[in-house]
């Protein structure tokens, strides 16, 4: 590896001019035209390289520790990030963004088994990403030196680490920051989450694979010059810098130690820990729900059996109470040549399911109820079209990009898909969608339509 420094900056040491030859012979080799690189070299932005970062924890052994963990847990966080689009449907065109070519996985049927794989990966995905915060900052905190490095590359080679290091930065605290201002608010961007999110996630994995490529050999050597076991016994006074490297993270004139590394791996984990105290009871549920601060949304759920999380409220949606009177009829199509016309009281009147399921948001809380209600297998069969290819729901909320959705195949045909009347024993309220509203095993939550007014089931075209 070579010394990023300049001759006259911070942290030149007695490595710097045998680092500097074979950088020299770098120029050649790649053919850079050497005097602009030189030219460059001796320009930095203002500010840039003239920080001495002096913390003795600096180092990387310390560097490595936070990469090891981020690159075990940060792929549990994609993968479930990129499920999270699959498990809108992308075959339908409903996922968004709708069109993006070869960055997606595989088009396959979203399965309804097990009822609680969305609740999984997104609770997975939302929760971990949370989670994993306090070590992200302290990764960066911790290769700070290097992110400011002067001039930005001396080799080909150099430079497309440093794009990468672009988009690992750039890509993750874009993910980051747009992750968690959706679940702290609606969708308050003047761009498109899903779409941001989308892009971003894969600018961040392309820096991601290319930063582990370059990375991991350096991450291996340097976890073994310390022991895990005899940081944790290391107090303050007698913590001391790592040998220098050539890297640049050690310090050049290093200041006394005023916290031992095993004091800052603490804070970070405790940060970790926090975060997952105050996340989890979106999960979970019950009294532990009151200590989930992260909690997206009004805490005022309602009363009785109806109280638990709602996304959005009747009133939110425009859902005018008139409507969901008793001159509110469910239009059902399929094969037969007239859409049939049921009110709920002939609804109630056909056999009832009872299944216990999740609702899971895109925004990481689940919550699991009881809910009764007519299978959605036997509306197609009764409306002519017992094998839906697909199925369309529209709700009777006017306006919003929830108000309808597609379902697959086995979404309808799943013993627990229900177009449900009840929950826990008792009919919905109306801001869980009565008169009746979609909830099926595994589902993204948002597909759930609350207040269905038409059901369109349609065989393959
Ligand atoms: N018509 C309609 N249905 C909807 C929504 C909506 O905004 N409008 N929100 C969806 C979302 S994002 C979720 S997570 C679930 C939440 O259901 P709940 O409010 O009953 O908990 O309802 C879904 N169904
Ligand atoms: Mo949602």
């Amino acid at each position: 590896m070579t010394q990023e420094n300049p001759p006259t900056g911070r942290n030149d040491r007695g490595d710097g001019s045998r680092a500097r030859s074979t950088q020299t012979l770098g120029f050649h080799r790649y053919g850079f035209p050497s005097g602009l690189w030189r030219w460059i070299a001796a320009h930095p932005p203002p500010g840039v390289g003239r920080i001495r970062w002096r913390s003795p924890l600096r180092g990387p052994w310390l560097t490595s520790v936070f990469g090891l963990v981020l690159l075990i847990t940060l792929p549990v966080v994609i993968v479930t990030g990129l499920l999270s689009y699959s498990a809108y449907s992308p075959q339908f065109g409903q996922a968004m963004p709708a069109h993006v070519g070869w960055f997606r996985l595989p088009d396959f049927d979203w399965p309804t088994n097990p009822s609680w794989l969305y609740r999984l990966t997104q609770g997975l995905h939302v929760g971990l990403g949370l989670i994993l915060i306090p070590v992200v900052i302290a990764k960066l905190w911790s290769v700070i030196p290097r992110l400011f490095a002067w001039p930005p590359a001396r080799s080909t080679a150099q430079l497309l680490e440093r794009l990468s290091l672009l988009m690992l930065v750039g890509g993750i605290l874009f993910e980051i920051v747009t992750g968690v201002l959706n679940i702290q608010y609606d969708y308050i961007f003047g761009f498109d989450f899903y779409t941001a999110h989308y892009w971003g996630a894969w600018v961040f994995l392309i820096g991601f694979i290319v930063h582990i490529a370059f990375k991991i050999p350096r991450m291996a050597s340097s976890l073994k010059t310390m022991s895990l076991r005899a940081v944790a016994r290391t107090r303050t006074v007698d913590t001391h810098p790592e040998p220098t490297d050539t890297d640049g993270l050690v310090a050049a004139d290093p200041s006394p130690a005023t916290i031992s590394r095993r004091g800052a791996l603490g804070v970070v984990g405790g940060g970790a820990v926090l975060i997952a105290a105050l996340t989890v009871g979106q999960t979970i549920g019950g009294v532990t729900r009151q200590f989930a601060i992260l909690l997206p949304r009004g805490r005022d759920s309602g009363s009785g059996p109806n109280d638990f999380q709602i996304n959005r409220t009747a009133r939110a949606a425009g859902i005018d109470p008139a409507t969901t009177g008793s001159n509110w009829t469910l239009t059902v199509h399929g094969n037969r040549s007239a859409p049939i016309k049921l009110d709920r009281a002939t609804l109630a009147g056909m056999p009832q399911h009872t299944a216990r399921l999740p609702i899971a948001c895109v925004e990481g809380w689940s919550t699991t109820q009881t809910w009764t209600g007519v299978r959605l297998r036997d509306l197609a069969r009764m409306a002519g079209t017992p094998s839906p290819h697909r199925t369309r729901v529209t709700s009777l909320e006017r306006v919003g990009s929830f108000n309808q959705a597609t379902l697959q195949a086995n979404q309808i045909h799943d013993s627990d898909a229900l177009l449900a009347l009840q929950v826990n024993g008792q009919d919905l309220s109306l801001d869980h969608g009565f008169p009746a509203r979609i909830i099926i095993p595994a589902l993204p939550g948002v597909h759930n339509t609350k207040w269905v007014t038409m059901i369109e089931f349609e065989d393959a075209l």
